[in-house]
Protein backbone atom coordinates (compact mmCIF):
# COMPACT_ATOMS: atom_id res chain seq x y z
CA UNK A 1 0.00 0.00 0.00
CA UNK A 2 1.30 3.31 -0.57
CA UNK A 3 0.35 6.86 -1.30
CA UNK A 4 -0.06 10.26 0.76
CA UNK A 5 -3.06 12.51 1.32
CA UNK A 6 -3.06 15.95 1.68
CA UNK A 7 -6.56 17.33 3.09
CA UNK A 8 -7.02 20.70 2.42
CA UNK A 9 -9.86 23.35 2.13
CA UNK A 10 -9.11 26.87 1.29
CA UNK A 11 -12.63 27.51 2.63
CA UNK A 12 -10.38 27.21 6.00
CA UNK A 13 -8.60 30.82 4.79
CA UNK A 14 -11.99 32.52 5.67
CA UNK A 15 -11.83 33.83 8.81
CA UNK A 16 -9.78 36.31 10.93
CA UNK A 17 -9.21 37.94 13.57
CA UNK A 18 -11.99 41.48 13.09
CA UNK A 19 -10.33 43.46 16.00
CA UNK A 20 -7.00 44.39 18.19
CA UNK A 21 -5.76 41.90 20.22
CA UNK A 22 -1.55 41.01 20.62
CA UNK A 23 -2.43 37.54 21.80
CA UNK A 24 -4.59 36.58 18.53
CA UNK A 25 -2.99 38.58 15.81
CA UNK A 26 -0.82 35.80 14.81
CA UNK A 27 -3.41 32.92 13.93
CA UNK A 28 -4.21 34.27 10.68
CA UNK A 29 -5.26 32.69 7.04
CA UNK A 30 -1.59 33.12 5.77
CA UNK A 31 -0.85 30.46 7.84
CA UNK A 32 -2.63 28.23 5.84
CA UNK A 33 -2.07 29.74 2.43
CA UNK A 34 1.96 29.61 2.53
CA UNK A 35 1.92 26.00 3.56
CA UNK A 36 -0.10 25.22 0.79
CA UNK A 37 1.65 27.57 -1.49
CA UNK A 38 4.81 25.71 -0.43
CA UNK A 39 3.57 22.53 -1.10
CA UNK A 40 2.44 23.50 -4.45
CA UNK A 41 6.12 25.42 -5.41
CA UNK A 42 7.92 22.21 -4.34
CA UNK A 43 5.51 19.59 -6.47
CA UNK A 44 4.58 18.34 -3.56
CA UNK A 45 1.10 18.65 -3.38
CA UNK A 46 1.08 17.08 -7.26
CA UNK A 47 2.64 13.87 -5.42
CA UNK A 48 -0.70 13.96 -2.88
CA UNK A 49 -4.11 12.93 -3.45
CA UNK A 50 -6.33 14.99 -2.67
CA UNK A 51 -9.83 14.18 -0.97
CA UNK A 52 -13.09 16.60 -1.18
CA UNK A 53 -14.15 17.48 2.32
CA UNK A 54 -16.90 18.11 4.14
CA UNK A 55 -17.98 19.63 7.71
CA UNK A 56 -18.11 17.28 10.73
CA UNK A 57 -21.80 16.20 11.94
CA UNK A 58 -23.07 17.61 15.20
CA UNK A 59 -22.66 13.88 16.48
CA UNK A 60 -18.86 13.23 15.42
CA UNK A 61 -18.50 16.92 17.37
CA UNK A 62 -20.40 15.70 20.20
CA UNK A 63 -17.25 12.91 20.55
CA UNK A 64 -15.33 15.32 22.24
CA UNK A 65 -17.36 18.06 23.25
CA UNK A 66 -21.24 18.58 25.15
CA UNK A 67 -24.55 19.56 24.05
CA UNK A 68 -24.51 22.89 25.41
CA UNK A 69 -20.71 24.05 24.23
CA UNK A 70 -21.92 23.19 20.27
CA UNK A 71 -25.12 24.90 20.73
CA UNK A 72 -23.10 28.11 21.84
CA UNK A 73 -20.81 27.69 19.33
CA UNK A 74 -23.47 27.41 17.23
CA UNK A 75 -24.71 30.70 17.52
CA UNK A 76 -21.76 32.38 16.79
CA UNK A 77 -22.74 32.86 12.96
CA UNK A 78 -25.59 34.88 13.88
CA UNK A 79 -23.69 37.09 16.37
CA UNK A 80 -22.79 40.88 15.64
CA UNK A 81 -19.27 42.42 16.23
CA UNK A 82 -19.82 43.44 19.82
CA UNK A 83 -21.76 40.07 20.63
CA UNK A 84 -18.64 38.13 19.34
CA UNK A 85 -16.58 39.92 21.40
CA UNK A 86 -18.40 39.20 24.85
CA UNK A 87 -18.70 35.94 23.25
CA UNK A 88 -14.88 35.28 23.14
CA UNK A 89 -13.80 37.02 26.70
CA UNK A 90 -15.86 33.82 28.21
CA UNK A 91 -12.53 31.82 27.26
CA UNK A 92 -8.80 32.13 26.97
CA UNK A 93 -6.93 33.10 24.32
CA UNK A 94 -9.07 32.91 21.25
CA UNK A 95 -11.17 34.73 18.98
CA UNK A 96 -14.62 34.06 17.16
CA UNK A 97 -15.74 35.37 13.52
CA UNK A 98 -18.84 35.02 11.85
CA UNK A 99 -17.65 32.03 9.27
CA UNK A 100 -14.98 30.22 12.29
CA UNK A 101 -18.13 27.91 13.18
CA UNK A 102 -18.21 26.69 9.82
CA UNK A 103 -14.51 26.30 9.20
CA UNK A 104 -13.99 24.66 12.79
CA UNK A 105 -16.91 21.78 11.69
CA UNK A 106 -14.62 21.69 8.16
CA UNK A 107 -11.06 21.34 9.80
CA UNK A 108 -12.98 18.55 11.98
CA UNK A 109 -14.53 17.33 8.89
CA UNK A 110 -10.91 17.28 7.08
CA UNK A 111 -9.55 15.32 9.99
CA UNK A 112 -12.10 12.00 10.32
CA UNK A 113 -11.47 12.09 6.03
CA UNK A 114 -7.88 11.65 7.07
CA UNK A 115 -8.01 9.31 9.43
CA UNK A 116 -11.20 7.29 7.34
CA UNK A 117 -8.69 6.97 4.18
CA UNK A 118 -5.87 6.05 6.22
CA UNK A 119 -8.06 3.18 8.06
CA UNK A 120 -9.50 1.90 4.65
CA UNK A 121 -5.65 1.99 2.91
CA UNK A 122 -6.69 4.63 0.25
CA UNK A 123 -3.60 5.86 1.52
CA UNK A 124 -0.99 4.63 3.77
CA UNK A 125 -0.81 8.00 5.26
CA UNK A 126 -1.33 11.68 4.97
CA UNK A 127 -1.79 15.46 6.43
CA UNK A 128 -4.41 17.83 6.62
CA UNK A 129 -4.02 21.41 6.71
CA UNK A 130 -6.65 22.68 8.96
CA UNK A 131 -7.56 26.25 10.79
CA UNK A 132 -9.09 26.63 13.57
CA UNK A 133 -6.37 24.79 15.25
CA UNK A 134 -8.00 22.22 17.41
CA UNK A 135 -5.72 20.65 20.50
CA UNK A 136 -6.47 23.31 23.19
CA UNK A 137 -10.15 23.08 23.06
CA UNK A 138 -12.02 21.44 25.60
CA UNK A 139 -15.27 19.45 26.34
CA UNK A 140 -16.85 22.62 27.21
CA UNK A 141 -14.74 25.42 26.19
CA UNK A 142 -12.89 26.90 23.38
CA UNK A 143 -9.01 27.70 24.13
CA UNK A 144 -5.78 28.81 22.52
CA UNK A 145 -7.25 29.82 18.76
CA UNK A 146 -9.05 26.32 19.31
CA UNK A 147 -12.65 25.60 18.50
CA UNK A 148 -13.04 21.81 18.44
CA UNK A 149 -10.67 19.29 19.37
CA UNK A 150 -10.23 17.92 15.80
CA UNK A 151 -7.58 15.18 16.82
CA UNK A 152 -9.33 13.91 20.17
CA UNK A 153 -12.17 13.68 18.06
CA UNK A 154 -11.10 12.06 15.05
CA UNK A 155 -8.98 9.38 17.86
CA UNK A 156 -12.84 8.63 19.28
CA UNK A 157 -14.06 7.76 16.09
CA UNK A 158 -11.65 5.86 15.09
CA UNK A 159 -11.92 3.88 17.90
CA UNK A 160 -15.54 3.90 18.10
CA UNK A 161 -15.61 2.87 13.59
CA UNK A 162 -12.60 0.91 13.81
CA UNK A 163 -12.71 -1.49 16.86
CA UNK A 164 -9.09 0.38 17.45
CA UNK A 165 -7.47 -0.77 21.02
CA UNK A 166 -4.66 1.37 20.69
CA UNK A 167 -4.10 5.11 19.43
CA UNK A 168 -0.57 6.90 19.65
CA UNK A 169 -1.31 10.63 19.63
CA UNK A 170 2.11 12.16 19.65
CA UNK A 171 2.01 16.54 19.83
CA UNK A 172 4.84 17.92 19.17
CA UNK A 173 3.37 21.69 19.14
CA UNK A 174 5.30 24.02 21.28
CA UNK A 175 1.74 24.52 23.39
CA UNK A 176 0.64 21.68 25.75
CA UNK A 177 -2.56 19.91 24.17
CA UNK A 178 -4.31 20.24 27.18
CA UNK A 179 -7.61 19.60 25.62
CA UNK A 180 -6.17 16.22 24.07
CA UNK A 181 -4.99 15.46 27.82
CA UNK A 182 -8.41 15.79 29.31
CA UNK A 183 -10.44 14.10 26.63
CA UNK A 184 -7.68 11.13 27.36
CA UNK A 185 -6.97 11.04 30.74
CA UNK A 186 -8.62 8.05 32.48
CA UNK A 187 -8.04 6.01 28.77
CA UNK A 188 -5.69 3.81 28.48
CA UNK A 189 -6.60 3.12 24.88
CA UNK A 190 -5.33 6.41 23.66
CA UNK A 191 -1.40 7.17 24.58
CA UNK A 192 -0.55 10.94 24.44
CA UNK A 193 2.46 12.47 24.83
CA UNK A 194 3.36 16.15 24.16
CA UNK A 195 6.29 18.40 25.03
CA UNK A 196 5.63 21.75 25.53
CA UNK A 197 7.43 25.34 26.85
CA UNK A 198 6.53 25.18 29.88
CA UNK A 199 9.72 26.84 32.17
CA UNK A 200 8.50 25.99 35.28
CA UNK A 201 4.95 26.99 34.58
CA UNK A 202 5.49 30.57 33.61
CA UNK A 203 4.46 29.78 30.32
CA UNK A 204 0.68 29.96 28.65
CA UNK A 205 -1.29 27.87 29.62
CA UNK A 206 -0.28 27.88 33.14
CA UNK A 207 -1.32 24.54 34.53
CA UNK A 208 0.54 22.26 36.90
CA UNK A 209 -0.89 19.39 35.10
CA UNK A 210 1.34 20.31 31.80
CA UNK A 211 4.27 19.07 34.26
CA UNK A 212 5.91 15.99 33.75
CA UNK A 213 3.80 13.75 36.66
CA UNK A 214 0.95 14.00 34.65
CA UNK A 215 0.87 10.93 33.94
CA UNK A 216 -3.01 10.44 33.18
CA UNK A 217 -5.58 8.91 36.28
CA UNK A 218 -7.34 6.01 37.10
CA UNK A 219 -7.15 3.05 33.90
CA UNK A 220 -4.94 5.60 32.08
CA UNK A 221 -2.64 6.25 34.39
CA UNK A 222 0.81 6.21 32.66
CA UNK A 223 -0.77 6.86 29.26
CA UNK A 224 -0.08 10.57 29.62
CA UNK A 225 3.17 11.69 28.41
CA UNK A 226 4.38 15.13 29.18
CA UNK A 227 7.65 16.60 28.60
CA UNK A 228 8.38 19.92 29.74
CA UNK A 229 11.01 22.41 28.23
CA UNK A 230 11.82 24.83 31.08
CA UNK A 231 14.00 26.87 28.84
CA UNK A 232 13.66 28.45 25.70
CA UNK A 233 15.95 27.47 22.66
CA UNK A 234 15.92 23.87 22.47
CA UNK A 235 17.42 22.39 19.49
CA UNK A 236 17.67 19.69 17.11
CA UNK A 237 19.38 17.36 19.04
CA UNK A 238 17.10 18.25 22.29
CA UNK A 239 14.03 17.12 20.22
CA UNK A 240 15.74 13.72 18.62
CA UNK A 241 17.21 13.08 22.54
CA UNK A 242 13.26 13.48 23.98
CA UNK A 243 12.28 11.38 20.85
CA UNK A 244 15.04 8.84 21.63
CA UNK A 245 14.74 8.91 25.54
CA UNK A 246 11.13 9.03 25.96
CA UNK A 247 9.06 8.86 23.58
CA UNK A 248 9.78 5.83 20.94
CA UNK A 249 10.70 3.42 23.86
CA UNK A 250 7.17 3.93 24.92
CA UNK A 251 5.75 4.01 21.54
CA UNK A 252 6.97 0.54 20.84
CA UNK A 253 6.25 -1.03 23.89
CA UNK A 254 2.66 0.53 23.21
CA UNK A 255 2.51 -1.03 19.36
CA UNK A 256 -0.05 1.57 18.43
CA UNK A 257 -2.55 0.98 15.81
CA UNK A 258 -2.91 3.88 14.14
CA UNK A 259 -0.73 7.31 15.28
CA UNK A 260 -2.25 10.84 15.51
CA UNK A 261 0.28 14.08 15.44
CA UNK A 262 -1.21 17.30 16.62
CA UNK A 263 1.75 19.05 14.40
CA UNK A 264 2.05 22.36 15.26
CA UNK A 265 5.33 23.39 14.08
CA UNK A 266 5.50 26.52 16.33
CA UNK A 267 8.19 23.62 17.96
CA UNK A 268 10.29 25.39 15.07
CA UNK A 269 13.29 28.00 14.82
CA UNK A 270 11.64 31.84 14.22
CA UNK A 271 8.53 31.41 16.16
CA UNK A 272 7.36 33.99 17.76
CA UNK A 273 4.92 31.95 20.77
CA UNK A 274 7.85 28.54 21.19
CA UNK A 275 11.76 30.63 21.04
CA UNK A 276 13.09 27.52 19.91
CA UNK A 277 16.49 26.46 17.81
CA UNK A 278 14.68 22.98 16.07
CA UNK A 279 15.12 23.57 12.38
CA UNK A 280 12.31 22.53 10.05
CA UNK A 281 14.26 19.55 8.73
CA UNK A 282 13.70 18.36 12.31
CA UNK A 283 10.29 17.53 11.42
CA UNK A 284 11.30 14.90 8.55
CA UNK A 285 12.91 13.16 10.98
CA UNK A 286 10.55 12.97 13.84
CA UNK A 287 7.86 12.31 11.16
CA UNK A 288 10.25 9.22 10.01
CA UNK A 289 10.96 8.17 13.22
CA UNK A 290 6.85 7.26 13.47
CA UNK A 291 6.08 6.17 10.22
CA UNK A 292 7.20 2.68 10.97
CA UNK A 293 4.78 2.30 13.52
CA UNK A 294 1.18 0.94 13.30
CA UNK A 295 2.27 -0.47 9.88
CA UNK A 296 3.10 3.25 8.58
CA UNK A 297 -0.94 4.14 9.48
CA UNK A 298 0.00 8.24 10.31
CA UNK A 299 -1.96 11.09 10.34
CA UNK A 300 -0.81 14.47 10.68
CA UNK A 301 -3.17 17.43 11.50
CA UNK A 302 -1.50 21.07 11.30
CA UNK A 303 -2.10 23.04 14.90
CA UNK A 304 0.00 25.77 15.88
CA UNK A 305 3.09 27.60 13.73
CA UNK A 306 3.31 31.47 13.59
CA UNK A 307 6.46 32.10 11.63
CA UNK A 308 5.39 32.16 7.41
CA UNK A 309 8.41 30.37 6.99
CA UNK A 310 9.23 28.23 9.52
CA UNK A 311 5.70 26.94 9.19
CA UNK A 312 5.86 26.43 5.45
CA UNK A 313 9.29 24.56 5.49
CA UNK A 314 8.19 22.36 8.09
CA UNK A 315 5.14 21.78 6.75
CA UNK A 316 7.06 20.71 3.77
CA UNK A 317 9.71 18.47 5.22
CA UNK A 318 7.26 16.74 6.76
CA UNK A 319 4.99 15.71 3.66
CA UNK A 320 8.11 15.13 1.83
CA UNK A 321 8.96 12.49 4.07
CA UNK A 322 5.58 10.88 4.40
CA UNK A 323 6.05 10.39 0.64
CA UNK A 324 9.09 8.62 1.24
CA UNK A 325 11.67 11.05 -0.25
CA UNK A 326 14.91 10.56 1.87
CA UNK A 327 15.28 12.65 5.07
CA UNK A 328 17.10 15.56 5.47
CA UNK A 329 20.43 15.99 6.48
CA UNK A 330 20.78 17.44 9.50
CA UNK A 331 23.13 19.73 10.59
CA UNK A 332 25.14 19.41 13.93
CA UNK A 333 23.27 16.64 16.03
CA UNK A 334 25.08 16.90 19.41
CA UNK A 335 24.59 16.44 23.28
CA UNK A 336 20.88 17.84 24.71
CA UNK A 337 21.34 20.79 26.82
CA UNK A 338 20.99 20.62 30.76
CA UNK A 339 17.87 21.57 31.20
CA UNK A 340 16.76 18.49 28.93
CA UNK A 341 18.44 16.05 29.92
CA UNK A 342 17.04 17.13 33.42
CA UNK A 343 13.00 17.30 32.01
CA UNK A 344 13.84 13.24 30.14
CA UNK A 345 15.19 12.25 33.34
CA UNK A 346 12.15 13.30 35.07
CA UNK A 347 9.76 11.82 32.76
CA UNK A 348 11.27 8.55 32.59
CA UNK A 349 11.48 7.99 36.17
CA UNK A 350 8.14 9.31 36.88
CA UNK A 351 6.95 6.55 34.42
CA UNK A 352 9.39 3.44 35.10
CA UNK A 353 6.28 2.14 37.21
CA UNK A 354 3.90 2.01 34.01
CA UNK A 355 6.81 1.25 31.36
CA UNK A 356 9.01 -1.68 30.91
CA UNK A 357 11.76 0.19 28.88
CA UNK A 358 11.98 2.77 31.74
CA UNK A 359 12.77 -0.18 34.71
CA UNK A 360 16.25 -0.23 34.83
CA UNK A 361 17.42 3.45 34.66
CA UNK A 362 19.25 3.29 38.12
CA UNK A 363 21.25 0.50 36.88
CA UNK A 364 22.21 2.46 33.40
CA UNK A 365 23.07 5.30 35.55
CA UNK A 366 25.23 3.34 37.59
CA UNK A 367 26.74 1.55 34.66
CA UNK A 368 27.84 4.48 33.18
CA UNK A 369 29.38 5.48 36.32
CA UNK A 370 31.71 2.69 36.73
CA UNK A 371 32.51 2.64 32.82
CA UNK A 372 34.13 5.81 33.92
CA UNK A 373 36.42 3.86 36.10
CA UNK A 374 37.28 2.29 32.81
CA UNK A 375 39.53 5.51 31.75
CA UNK A 376 43.05 4.86 31.69
CA UNK A 377 44.51 7.31 34.04
CA UNK A 378 47.87 8.43 33.12
CA UNK A 379 50.35 5.80 34.75
CA UNK A 380 51.59 6.61 38.26
CA UNK A 381 50.12 8.91 40.70
CA UNK A 382 53.37 10.43 40.58
CA UNK A 383 52.19 12.78 38.36
CA UNK A 384 50.00 14.63 39.61
CA UNK A 385 49.14 17.15 37.09
CA UNK A 386 48.18 14.71 34.56
CA UNK A 387 45.68 13.34 36.63
CA UNK A 388 44.04 16.50 37.57
CA UNK A 389 44.11 17.00 33.79
CA UNK A 390 42.11 14.35 33.62
CA UNK A 391 39.88 14.65 36.04
CA UNK A 392 39.14 18.32 34.96
CA UNK A 393 39.34 17.62 31.02
CA UNK A 394 37.72 14.14 30.96
CA UNK A 395 36.34 12.85 34.02
CA UNK A 396 34.38 15.93 35.27
CA UNK A 397 33.31 17.25 31.36
CA UNK A 398 31.53 13.38 30.68
CA UNK A 399 30.39 12.98 34.46
CA UNK A 400 28.30 16.75 33.99
CA UNK A 401 26.99 15.28 30.32
CA UNK A 402 25.94 12.06 31.67
CA UNK A 403 24.16 13.59 35.07
CA UNK A 404 23.87 10.57 37.25
CA UNK A 405 21.82 10.00 39.33
CA UNK A 406 24.22 8.35 41.69
CA UNK A 407 27.86 8.40 41.70
CA UNK A 408 30.07 5.74 42.53
CA UNK A 409 33.56 6.06 43.30
CA UNK A 410 35.47 3.09 43.23
CA UNK A 411 38.93 3.30 44.85
CA UNK A 412 41.60 0.68 44.73
CA UNK A 413 44.10 1.47 46.52
CA UNK A 414 43.89 4.57 48.62
CA UNK A 415 47.38 4.16 50.87
CA UNK A 416 50.43 6.32 49.86
CA UNK A 417 49.95 9.67 51.98
CA UNK A 418 50.53 11.46 48.80
CA UNK A 419 47.36 10.01 46.82
CA UNK A 420 45.02 10.90 49.81
CA UNK A 421 44.90 14.76 48.79
CA UNK A 422 43.93 13.77 45.16
CA UNK A 423 41.18 11.06 45.97
CA UNK A 424 40.13 13.95 48.93
CA UNK A 425 39.78 16.45 45.80
CA UNK A 426 37.81 14.13 42.86
CA UNK A 427 35.37 13.47 46.34
CA UNK A 428 34.83 16.77 46.40
CA UNK A 429 33.89 17.86 42.69
CA UNK A 430 32.34 14.76 42.31
CA UNK A 431 29.60 15.91 44.80
CA UNK A 432 28.49 18.54 42.39
CA UNK A 433 26.91 15.64 40.38
CA UNK A 434 23.89 13.85 41.48
CA UNK A 435 22.90 16.39 44.21
CA UNK A 436 25.80 14.75 46.05
CA UNK A 437 24.63 11.49 46.37
CA UNK A 438 28.09 9.51 46.35
CA UNK A 439 29.14 6.21 47.34
CA UNK A 440 32.70 6.05 48.14
CA UNK A 441 34.16 1.81 48.07
CA UNK A 442 37.74 2.07 49.50
CA UNK A 443 39.30 -1.27 48.89
CA UNK A 444 42.30 -1.02 50.89
CA UNK A 445 42.80 1.71 53.13
CA UNK A 446 44.59 3.50 56.02
CA UNK A 447 43.07 5.54 58.87
CA UNK A 448 44.46 8.71 57.05
CA UNK A 449 42.87 7.97 53.40
CA UNK A 450 39.33 6.74 54.92
CA UNK A 451 39.90 10.42 57.35
CA UNK A 452 40.19 12.46 54.34
CA UNK A 453 37.34 10.96 52.14
CA UNK A 454 35.81 11.22 55.24
CA UNK A 455 35.94 14.89 55.38
CA UNK A 456 35.13 15.23 51.69
CA UNK A 457 32.14 13.44 51.98
CA UNK A 458 31.04 15.51 54.70
CA UNK A 459 31.04 17.92 52.89
CA UNK A 460 34.81 20.11 53.81
CA UNK A 461 36.47 21.38 50.94
CA UNK A 462 39.01 19.34 49.27
CA UNK A 463 42.55 19.52 50.48
CA UNK A 464 44.81 21.75 49.21
CA UNK A 465 47.14 19.55 46.53
CA UNK A 466 50.47 22.20 46.62
CA UNK A 467 52.18 22.52 43.31
CA UNK A 468 51.35 20.29 40.68
CA UNK A 469 54.34 20.51 38.49
CA UNK A 470 54.20 19.98 34.57
CA UNK A 471 52.31 17.54 33.19
CA UNK A 472 54.21 14.60 32.10
CA UNK A 473 53.99 14.12 28.12
CA UNK A 474 53.78 10.94 27.68
CA UNK A 475 50.38 11.04 30.45
CA UNK A 476 49.36 13.74 28.16
CA UNK A 477 49.60 12.09 25.20
CA UNK A 478 47.45 8.79 26.53
CA UNK A 479 44.93 11.97 27.84
CA UNK A 480 44.28 13.26 24.00
CA UNK A 481 44.08 9.89 23.13
CA UNK A 482 40.95 8.96 25.31
CA UNK A 483 39.76 12.37 24.41
CA UNK A 484 39.87 11.40 20.91
CA UNK A 485 38.33 8.33 20.94
CA UNK A 486 35.23 9.63 23.37
CA UNK A 487 34.53 13.06 21.82
CA UNK A 488 32.03 11.58 19.65
CA UNK A 489 29.73 11.03 22.21
CA UNK A 490 30.30 13.59 24.78
CA UNK A 491 29.77 17.55 23.97
CA UNK A 492 31.80 18.64 26.34
CA UNK A 493 34.80 16.81 25.48
CA UNK A 494 34.85 19.12 21.98
CA UNK A 495 38.02 21.17 21.46
CA UNK A 496 38.64 23.34 18.13
CA UNK A 497 42.25 23.86 17.40
CA UNK A 498 43.55 27.85 18.58
CA UNK A 499 42.07 30.76 15.71
CA UNK A 500 45.05 32.39 13.96
CA UNK A 501 44.45 35.26 15.17
CA UNK A 502 45.75 33.74 18.31
CA UNK A 503 48.98 32.51 16.90
CA UNK A 504 49.25 35.91 15.61
CA UNK A 505 49.36 37.76 19.07
CA UNK A 506 51.65 34.32 20.21
CA UNK A 507 54.66 35.03 17.88
CA UNK A 508 57.12 36.46 19.07
C1 LIG B 1 -2.67 25.91 18.44
C2 LIG B 1 -1.77 26.87 19.15
C3 LIG B 1 -1.49 28.63 20.73
C4 LIG B 1 -2.25 29.55 21.62
C5 LIG B 1 -1.30 30.55 22.27
C6 LIG B 1 -2.03 31.49 23.16
N1 LIG B 1 -2.32 27.69 20.03
N2 LIG B 1 -1.16 32.39 23.85
O1 LIG B 1 -0.59 26.90 18.87
ZN1 LIG C 1 0.98 25.82 19.61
Amino acid sequence: MSGSALIYDKEMTRYKLLWTDPVCEIETPERLMVSYEALKSKGLEQRCESFPIREATEEEILLAHSKEYLEAVKQTPHLSLEELRTFTQQYSDVYFHPNIYHCAKMAVGATIQLVDNVMTGKVRNGMALVRPPGHHSQRNAANGFCVFNNVAIAAVHAKNHYNLSRILIVDWDIHHGQGVQYCFEEDPSVLYFSWHRYEHRSFWPYLAESDFDGVGKGKGAGFNINLPWNKVGMTNSDYLYAFFQVLLPVAYEFDPELVLICAGFDSAIGDPEGHMCASPEIFGHLTHLLMSLAKGRLCVVLEGGYNMSSLAQSVCQTVQTLLGDPTPVLASVGSPCHSALESVQNVRAVHQNYWNCFKHIGEQELLCVRSLSFLHFPQGLHDRASVMQAVLCLLLPMAYEFDPGLVVQVLGKCNSKQEVPIWAQLTSLLQGLAQGKTLALLQVSTDMARAGLWASLSGSPGPSLGPLGTPLAENMEALEAQRQRLKSQWGLLLKTGVSSIFNDFAKP
